[in-house]
């Protein structure tokens, strides 16, 4: 059949229009066992920095499993890197976040790294999921358009979306981005979520950020692995524009 339509949005188009965009399907069966395996053992073994009760945290997990370092190459999540940051992207922050059953849900937020407008080649926040995520099950939400204007707070957006994810699910925004764990209903099993932020090359880690030092992810490595755990940047890539003129 003719497409008549309009064409479909890039990742960027809809990440500048909207505030976020999303993929599926992005791990193969393969890597979907190994990561539940890794999600499981995390919490019961993993160090977490806190635990409370609507909420568990570990971070840094790429060093604690290599089903999450993996992620590192997936090849889906790299094209939208490379679309929305460029070719010298490199990794911020990797975490869990479990959200638990507490009948409500968190509350609407931007990241700390807003810096009060749309930015999205400077922090990309990258939300991926194992297991399907019902309404009330803690999805993940955003506020469509909030990126436009930090000064407005959730009220003024009539739109919420809570991200119905299933496995292989992906959820991308900037820090400008208004988002929460929604509702999450007594009764339901916890939802773990990986979060990984990524950033121009230029820009500093976070402060608990130890991959850039770890051997073990560091011995095998490939070059676009390395340049995303902030160790060398790939042949080639030049991080200043020349006019011609
Ligand atoms: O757990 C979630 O779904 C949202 C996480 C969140 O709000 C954040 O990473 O800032």
């Amino acid at each position: 059949m003719p497409n008549i339509g309009q064409p479909r949005l890039t990742r960027l188009q809809h990440l500048n229009r909207y505030g976020y965009y999303t993929d599926e399907n992005i791990f193969t069966e393969e890597h979907l066992g190994r990561l539940r395996e890794a999600m499981a053992r995390l919490m019961k073994e993993g160090d977490a920095e806190y635990r409370k009760p609507h909420q568990d945290y570990y971070p840094n997990i790429i060093e604690f499993d290599d089903a999450f370092a993996e992620i590192l190459d997936n090849t889906v999540l790299l094209e939208g890197l490379e679309q929305v940051i460029g070719p010298d992207v490199q990794l911020y922050a990797n975490e869990v976040l479990v959200s638990k059953p507490t009948g409500t849900a968190q509350g609407w937020h931007r990241d700390k790294m807003s810096i009060g407008k749309h930015c999205p080649n400077m922090f990309l926040k990258v939300c991926l999921y194992i297991d399907e995520v019902p309404i009330d099950g803690g999805p993940t939400g955003v506020v469509p358009e909030s990126h436009l204007d930090a000064h407005k707070g959730e009220k003024f957006f009539p739109h919420k979306v809570d991200f119905l994810a299933k496995p292989g699910s992906l959820l991308a925004f900037s820090a400008n981005t208004m988002h929460r764990a929604g509702l999450h209903s007594e009764g339901k099993p916890t939802r773990p979520a990986m979060f990984f932020v990524f950033i121009p090359w230029w820009i500093k880690q976070a402060t608990y950020y130890t991959g850039n030092k770890c051997e073990r992810l560091i011995e095998n490595a490939g070059p676009m692995r390395l340049q995303l755990l902030g160790i060398k940047m790939r042949e080639g890539i030049n991080m200043d524009l020349f006019s011609s003129e």
